[in-house]
């Protein structure tokens, strides 16, 4: 197995989930919470709307933040790792791939990555939906440490998936999305062994969101989570 760690580093525990397809809107957003995230997920919105230019324009305006393309890689070998390589030539520090594409899917783009310096995370379970996965957690979790990602994508809305992943995966990372609009309270994926939680809408859509993300932080551990 190569040798990697990652470059994620925990500070607040929380990453943005820039879905907004407005740049205008994006780069506002950004410039009000950047200080107080660790990471900012680009994915579909931003590629689609603003093209790979466009995506790397946002990343160039922001240099000293971790961009983690989030593009849920899901198809054969070859064309997974010429995803990673685009993927690394726009600077991003970490990428998403699903994990129901099997080893021998994920083996080469993972290298591809490491071997430049950029984090990936495995998706292990979905926030609304994804039985087929919950039905083998254990297997995909057990698969991602082998194959040594850095870390897995777990839903706050299943608080047992997040403590099973810790148990398996060690001290690898845990990113949990689905706080907010989905269900989950914010602070509870962490209070079940999750690193970092992932925010969209409840940011994107609030009027204060720097006013809401202090208080998200501060408000950590108070609040009453459900098993
Ligand atoms: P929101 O916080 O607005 O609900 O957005 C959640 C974000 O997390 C979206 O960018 C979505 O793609 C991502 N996500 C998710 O919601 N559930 C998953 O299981 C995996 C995800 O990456």
């Amino acid at each position: 197995m190569h040798t990697h760690s990652a470059v994620l580093v925990r500070r607040s525990g929380v990453v943005l989930a820039l879905d907004a397809p407005s740049i205008d809107a994006s780069m506002r957003l950004l410039e009000d919470v950047a200080d107080l995230v660790d990471a900012v997920k680009l994915g579909w919105f931003q590629l689609l709307e603003h093209g790979p230019q466009g995506v790397l324009g946002i990343i160039r305006r922001f240099p000293e933040i971790y961009f983690l393309a989030d593009l849920k890689i899901a198809d054969v070998d070859h064309v997974n790792s010429y995803i990673v390589r685009r993927i690394v030539e726009m600077n991003f520090k970490g990428l998403i791939m699903h994990s129901f594409i099997g080893s021998i899917n994920l083996k080469s783009p993972i290298g591809i990555a490491h071997s430049n310096g950029v984090d990936v995370y495995l998706l292990v379970s979905m926030s609304t939906g994804g039985e087929l996965y919950d039905a083998h957690l254990d297997r995909l979790v057990r698969m991602g440490v082998e194959l040594g990602v850095d870390g897995f994508v777990v839903p706050a809305t299943k608080p047992w998936a997040i403590r099973r992943t810790r148990e398996i995966a060690g001290d690898k990372h845990i990113l949990s999305p689905g706080v907010g609009p989905q269900g989950a309270s914010p602070g509870c994926a962490i209070a079940n062994g999750a690193d970092f939680e992932i925010m969209g809408r409840l940011l994107m859509n609030d009027p204060r969101p720097r006013d809401l993300l202090i208080e998200v932080i501060k408000s950590r551990g108070t609040r009453e989570c459900s098993p």
